[in-house]
């Protein structure tokens, strides 16, 4: 299996380290967004990473498709319960650090778009989103004690955060849960570079 990815990309982070945690072999190929690959907008009309491309050549796209596909291969270290509620929370924190992470890209671009001419307010009410998304994961971090796609989609979208916003770093007892899942050595091995 090929994913299609970029080293930078918040939401191809998620799926390798699903891959990396479930010990599936996926061969990685870097994607210049400037100047995207025929071969990715061969697989995925929209060109946006991740894309997966099986052996059969079949695709799968977007992220949370991608992880419910590796998660569904084997059942080495289930990322996404099977069934029931349990496994719609998971899929619901997933959603919430996804648009976080959403956020983020669309303040980071605002502020390389115009730089010294942003939008203050558009600039204000996003940290502002962004703090108070801190405070409602911190006020429930037990919820992400346990290692599944939640806190793996938490991680991506503070990772991406701390590369691209270091100002908006997260502080205190999130600070100190982030530190913690950061020494896992599939977090460790993702962490978001150029
Ligand atoms: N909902 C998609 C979002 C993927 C996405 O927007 N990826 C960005 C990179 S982080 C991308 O491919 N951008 C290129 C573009 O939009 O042209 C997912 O979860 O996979």
């Amino acid at each position: 299996m090929k994913l299609l990815y970029t080293k930078r990309s918040p939401y191809a982070r998620k799926p390798r380290i699903i891959a990396l945690e479930k010990e599936i072999s996926l061969e990685l190929i870097d994607e210049d967004l400037k100047n995207k690959s025929p071969r990715l907008l061969d697989a995925n009309p929209l060109g946006k990473v991740p894309t997966l491309i099986l052996d059969n050549n079949k695709t799968v796209y977007d992220s949370p498709v991608i992880c419910q596909y590796l998660d569904s291969l084997s059942d080495k270290n289930i990322m996404i319960p099977r069934g029931g509620w349990e496994r719609i929370e998971i899929l619901r924190w997933e959603a919430f650090a996804d648009d976080l992470t959403g956020m983020a890209i669309n303040l980071y671009m605002e502020k390389i778009r115009h730089p010294g001419a942003f939008n203050t307010d558009f600039v204000a009410l996003s940290e502002k989103n962004i703090r108070d998304a801190y405070a409602h994961i911190e006020k429930r971090l037990t919820e992400l004690n346990h290692f599944n796609l939640a806190p793996v989609a938490v991680v991506s979208a503070i990772g991406y955060i701390h590369f691209r916003l270091p100002h908006l770093q997260v502080k205190g007892a999130l600070f100190q849960w982030f530190e913690e899942i950061s020494q896992r050595p599939s977090i460790d091995q993702t962490i978001p570079v150029l």
